[in-house]
């Protein structure tokens, strides 16, 4: 059996259902999904401030995870909250969604649009996408001005819907990337009605953080992501202070 750690960093269970749904879907034979929510931070993540308040509770379910015994992580979030720091702690490879709906992409075509929620994460997944090396391919982002929470309807897969197609034909792309957790299980019937690819990140990371752990590869702990030092951590984050390695 091999473990693959979901984790919702919003605290909404609603959203977390939904993103355990094509998770399992999506799993491989013998693959093991553990989908949880975060334990603590915002109900969504909308807002940089959003985006701080939820790294906490990355950092603590990746903890629990590897004590679970994850052979790999995926940080169920548009923005990947955290994703170099759970890099640091887990053993096992982690993926950010919005990583691999990237990479997932690239190999789809030459071009790729991100439609997000509100016109106020736009930058930071701009942001996001260059820091990954992908800002070349990257034809456009497109707000659907829909609220995280608010995804869960009909006429809220009309907006997204109508968003992708404009920027479909605004940005001249050749692949769609849904920019939130909240549009997972939207993909396959999107795609069919632009005739472009359209990318679920959520089933991105869980392919990926998959193909990883069967691979047995692992992050590179020679520098960079290697567990940090031990330190004494204040206040109400002083339970993830890390203990002193073994021995
Ligand atoms: C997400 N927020 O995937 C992001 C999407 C966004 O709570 N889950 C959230 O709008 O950045």
């Amino acid at each position: 059996m091999t473990l693959i750690h979901v984790i919702n960093p919003n605290t909404s269970q609603a959203m977390t259902d939904g993103i355990a749904r094509t998770a399992r879907e999506v799993a491989g034979p013998g693959i093991t999904v553990l989908a949880v929510t975060s334990a603590m931070g915002p109900a969504s993540i909308e807002s940089h401030y959003d985006e701080a308040l939820a790294v906490p509770g990355v950092l603590a379910a990746v903890r629990e995870g590897e004590r679970a015994g994850a052979a790999g992580h995926v940080i169920a979030c548009f923005g990947d909250p955290g994703l170099a720091a759970a890099r640091e702690v887990a053993a096992g490879p982690v993926v950010g969604i919005a990583e691999a709906a990237a990479h997932v992409a690239m190999l789809l075509g030459r071009s790729f649009s991100v439609v997000t929620t509100l016109s106020r994460t736009v930058g930071h997944t701009r942001d996001l996408i260059r820091s990954y090396g992908f800002a070349a391919a990257c034809a456009g982002i497109h707000a659907c001005d829909v609220p995280v929470l608010d995804l869960d309807s009909p006429s809220a897969w009309a907006s997204v819907g109508k968003t992708c197609a404009a920027a479909r034909d605004s940005d001249g792309c050749d692949v769609i990337v849904l920019g939130c957790a909240g549009m997972t299980g939207l993909a396959a019937a999107l795609s069919g009605e632009l005739g472009i690819p359209v990318v679920d990140g959520v089933a991105a990371a869980v392919k990926l953080a998959e193909a990883l752990a069967v691979l047995g590869l692992r992050t590179s702990k020679r520098d960079e992501y290697a567990t940090p030092p031990p330190k004494p951590v204040l206040g109400p984050l002083s339970g993830l202070a890390l203990p002193e390695p073994p021995g």
